[in-house]
């Protein structure tokens, strides 16, 4: 059986990621960037299983995933309009809502939808803080206002392997591994 998985996304730092954890084991990781139509939903289960759908006769072995972050004092924004919320406040914006507010906290989630003959959802999450001010130059996104439990270092600060051992996308990758592994 082949030993390719291909991963549907058009964010290339994603990809990294993903490459970083699964080629080790033995597989080649390809980047397709297809689009799809991408549902607005209140879950990101829902956006990662519709997705599915509209892909699953394009490949026959493929995931994908949707991502976002969590911040609790905001009740959960950016959430499933993290994308949109990054490409008009950004993290200057994510700053400015936070000033004041004591309890920082802030969860990523990730849902992996992986398809092959049928589809499977796979979660990784990361709880965290927001920083004070944005830090470091590596990664994309929020990574630069996020620092994952555990350490005092944003996303921003760390290489990928780094980010890789805390991160929302790195735990999901981490189950869907398990499974690819087990099958
Ligand atoms: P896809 O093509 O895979 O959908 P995307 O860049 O559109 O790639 P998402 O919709 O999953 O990704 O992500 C929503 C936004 O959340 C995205 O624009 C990023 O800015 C941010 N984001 C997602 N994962 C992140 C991570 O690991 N670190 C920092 N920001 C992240």
């Amino acid at each position: 059986m082949s030993r390719e998985v291909v991963f549907v996304t058009s964010n290339r730092d994603k990809f990294r990621e993903a490459e970083k954890l699964i080629t080790p084991l033995g597989y080649t990781l390809r980047q397709e960037n297809p689009g799809y139509p991408e549902l607005q939903s209140s879950s990101l289960e829902e956006v990662v299983s519709y997705a599915i759908e509209c892909l699953e006769d394009r490949f026959d072995l493929f995931f994908l995933e949707d991502s976002g972050m969590f911040i609790e004092e905001l009740k959960g924004f950016p959430g499933v309009y993290s994308k949109f919320v990054f490409s008009t406040i950004g993290n200057r914006g994510i700053i400015t809502l936070m000033e004041g507010k004591e309890k920082r906290d802030a969860l990523f989630r990730t849902v992996i939808g992986f398809y092959e003959g049928e589809p499977k959802i796979f979660k990784g999450e990361c709880k965290g803080k927001i920083a004070e001010n944005p830090k470091g130059t590596h990664g994309f996104g929020y990574d630069p206002v996020f620092i994952p439990e555990g350490d005092v270092r944003t996303f921003g600060e760390m290489e990928i392997h780094e980010k890789n051992l805390y991160s929302h996308r790195g735990n999901a990758l981490k189950e869907l591994i398990r499974y690819l592994e087990e099958r």
